[in-house]
């Protein structure tokens, strides 16, 4: 044994803990630790059994991590394979007792037992996917021959875990303890001790005819191919386990060996291990120590009962946060909750909450008309209408009659943090929640650090956003904020490609197929052509003169066409809003730009999406360098959940790097020259191509330098 495994015995069961906190990850050691343990108990005449539990909260959750960056930097390769099979092969039963989580190489491990109890809130699951990889350790092998190949194609591929109480029903687990998972453990293995014990490589029962499974995995194809659009270790999965359907154990083991590897040295892989540890890495801010003193917030009132605060005030019912939903009037209320229980309606038709969890969540919903009893409330979240004069007057009426020590938040997504907290005697309590629409499906919230927002206000918003099921990222307060200030850019280049002769529909086809969920004008349609169009009409005054602006989106509005909303925008849409290209856009954008001279060409998919995500990236690397932006993974969290970046590609700085920094920063200087100071390069994105560097490089400089 070694420090990361104990072995006890209670009687004739031994015990065998495994202790690698936070999560037990089956880092260098802990594997060979539990092997030399059954070897122990093996040789030990007095052991009849026995029962390998995780110690603190969980099982094991899988690899660690961050070993497979070692790996692919040309570190050695550890296989769990021989291990398992070893583990597989011990003459004495082996119950795997499972609380927390049994993810990836900790349900392999797990399978490699001859049994396996769980408490009932435990999760096993095969999440590899989600890291661009397969499982690795047999698990698309003994997956199938405990639950079915059906059932293992969709874990392996689709990566969610299911619960205790499923794997149970499935045959995965073989008994539910409730109350004492080690002593129910241990009773179990007491009643098993002495019996052959079953080794799960050997079972075939659950694999099927090749007739029937050949569907599955056919189907399995599909689904894939729709909903895991461009991601490519879901089918190495499927294909995984296919071999095992079709090869004996250890051929199917090694098919499943190769397919990992190929997936792990992909860019996809990187880029996802990148997004995991990104997103754990953004709740880290350097100023804010762990132990900052968090704000309770047990309350919270919504001031605007529109989209956004409806939304808004849907996130805090289903987490459980009573709201008082203010509007100026019944009326208004009136339509907002009558939106806010339609909404509920499609998630019980959709099958995501059933009737009485919505019940609940409406009865935490009080409509108010005035500010009476906002004395009491923890936190208020403003999101009335976009304009500075308003919101002042709405944070002056709330320094007014909320208590001291209460958060004032606003969801401004383009106004100055500062200006507003101003308009209060109390600005260390401003911030922004920026919440993306609709905000009760968005995961991201942008959290908007003023000059004198207080550091517990700000540790409490960072710490709130994980209990409403968002990820928050803490930025500072520049026009935009992160995410818009880079969406200005890429959505302008995607205006000037239509303008110089690109197709409309060729413009979103080119950044759909990169990966975007959406392309830049479609998602200008579905948002409101004249939100921009409005915000541009008041900003005017700030643009430089002199500088190419685009005007087909501006123009498209003068004549009404605001996108979904109005049936027409750079799409045209029917009734149920499905889109279809526009002759006469085409028509009218090439009017438009004939008469300012700009000259039409043909333009290549490749020079879209450079034009367009190098835009986002030029813009980013300026946020980073002013400070915007605590880190490049920062923005790239920010993309991937807010704005519909592909996750396999890490991120728009992610992206960059995997690119190269010398190969971006050469391809905006090509866009300089030919479109002039709008692609001035970043003075950062200059600075790290010239020393051959990369901007996780720059992170780490950042975090070692706080
Ligand atoms: C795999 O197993 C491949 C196999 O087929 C074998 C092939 C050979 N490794 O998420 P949390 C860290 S692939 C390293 O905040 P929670 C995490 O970074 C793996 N580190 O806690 C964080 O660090 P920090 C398949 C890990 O309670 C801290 O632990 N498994 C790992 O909200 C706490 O994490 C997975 O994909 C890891 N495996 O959630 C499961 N896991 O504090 C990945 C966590 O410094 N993990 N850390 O920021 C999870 O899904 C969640 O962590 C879990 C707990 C649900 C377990």
């Amino acid at each position: 044994m070694n420090n990361l495994v104990r072995i006890s015995k209670d009687n004739d069961v031994a015990v065998i803990t495994i202790d690698n906190p936070p999560v037990n990850a089956l880092g260098p050691g802990l594997p060979e630790g539990v092997l030399a343990a059954i070897d122990e108990i093996n040789g030990d005449p007095a052991v009849k059994a026995a029962v390998v539990i995780g110690g603190g909260r969980t099982f094991v959750a899988g690899a660690d991590i961050k070993e497979f960056g070692k790996m692919t930097s040309g570190g050695p390769r550890r296989s769990l394979l021989p291990l398992l099979l070893r583990i597989e092969d011990s003459g004495k039963p082996v119950v795997m007792a499972i609380h927390g989580s049994a993810f990836g190489g900790g349900l392999e491990l797990a399978m490699a037992g001859h049994y396996r109890v769980a408490s009932p809130t435990a999760q096993v699951g095969q999440p590899e996917v989600n890291l661009g990889i397969i499982p690795g350790a047999g698990g698309t092998q003994r997956l199938p021959r405990l639950v079915g190949v059906a059932k293992a194609v969709e874990m392996c591929a689709g990566g969610k875990p299911v619960s205790a109480r499923e794997a149970a029903a499935l045959g995965l687990v073989d008994r539910l303890i409730e109350g004492d998972l080690l002593a129910g453990a241990v009773a179990f293995a007491r009643e098993v001790a002495g019996k052959p014990a079953p080794k799960t490589r050997a079972r075939a029962e659950k694999l099927g005819p090749a007739a029937e499974t050949a569907a599955i995995f056919a189907a399995a194809r599909d689904a894939a191919a729709k909903k895991q659009r461009g991601l490519k270790a879901p089918l190495a999965a499927i294909d995984a386990v296919e071999a095992g359907t079709k090869l004996p154990f250890e051929e199917g083991c090694q098919a499943e060996a190769k397919l990992f590897t190929e997936c792990l040295f992909s860019d996809q892989s990187k880029a996802l291990i990148h997004v995991f540890f990104g997103e754990r890495e953004v709740a880290k801010i350097p100023d804010i120590p762990k132990e900052t003193a968090l704000i309770p917030v047990n309350s919270v009132a919504v001031v605007g009962s529109g989209t956004m605060g409806g939304g808004i005030a849907m996130v805090f019912a289903n987490a459980g946060i009573p709201v008082l939903l203010k509007d100026v009037d019944e009326a208004a209320l009136n339509l907002g909750m009558e939106k806010i229980r339609k909404n509920y309606a499609s998630s019980v038709q959709r099958g995501r909450f059933t009737q009485a969890f919505v019940d609940e969540r409406l009865k935490l919903i009080t409509p108010v008309p005035d500010y009476d009893a906002f004395s009491v409330v923890d936190m208020v979240i403003e999101a009335v209408f976009e304009g500075m004069a308003l919101k002042k007057k709405v944070f002056a009426d709330l320094d007014r009659v909320c208590r001291p020590g209460a958060i004032l938040a606003s969801n401004t997504s383009t106004l100055d943090i500062d200006e507003i907290a101003g308009s209060t005697s109390r600005p260390e309590a401003v911030i922004g929640t920026h919440f993306f629409s609709p905000a009760n499906v968005m995961r991201l919230l942008e959290i908007v650090r003023g000059k004198k927002s207080s550091k517990e206000v700000i540790a409490t918003c960072m710490q709130l956003s994980k209990k409403l099921g968002k990820i928050g990222v803490l930025v500072g307060n520049c026009r935009g904020f992160v995410g818009n200030r880079m969406f200005g850019p890429y959505r302008r280049e995607a205006q000037f490609l239509v303008e110089e002769g690109a197709e409309v529909e060729a413009v979103d086809k080119a950044l759909v197929d990169f990966g975007m969920a959406m392309g830049p004008l479609a998602t200008g349609d579905l948002a409101g052509l004249d939100v921009g169009w409005r915000i541009r009409k008041e900003y005017r005054h700030l643009e430089k003169p002199g500088i190419r602006q685009p005007f087909a989106e501006d123009r498209l509005c003068e004549l009404g066409r605001y996108g979904q909303k109005t049936l027409k925008g750079w799409y045209r849409y029917d009734e149920n809003r499905r889109a279809s290209a526009d002759p006469e856009v085409t028509a009218l954008v090439q009017k438009w730009s004939a008469d300012s001279g700009i000259p039409q060409r043909l333009i290549s998919a490749a020079e879209i999406v450079d034009r367009c995500i190098y835009a986002l990236v030029n813009e980013g690397a300026r946020i980073l360098e002013e400070g915007y932006a605590l880190r490049a993974v920062d923005i790239d969290i920010i993309y991937l959940n807010g704005y519909g970046f592909p996750a396999y590609r890490g991120g728009p700085m992610w992206h960059a790097d995997t690119v190269g920094l010398q190969k971006v920063y050469q391809r905006v200087c090509e866009f300089h020259k030919q479109h002039g100071e709008l692609w001035e390069p970043a003075p950062l994105l200059q600075r790290l191509a010239e020393e051959g560097k990369t901007f996780a490089e720059f992170d780490k400089e950042q975090v070692a330098a706080a």
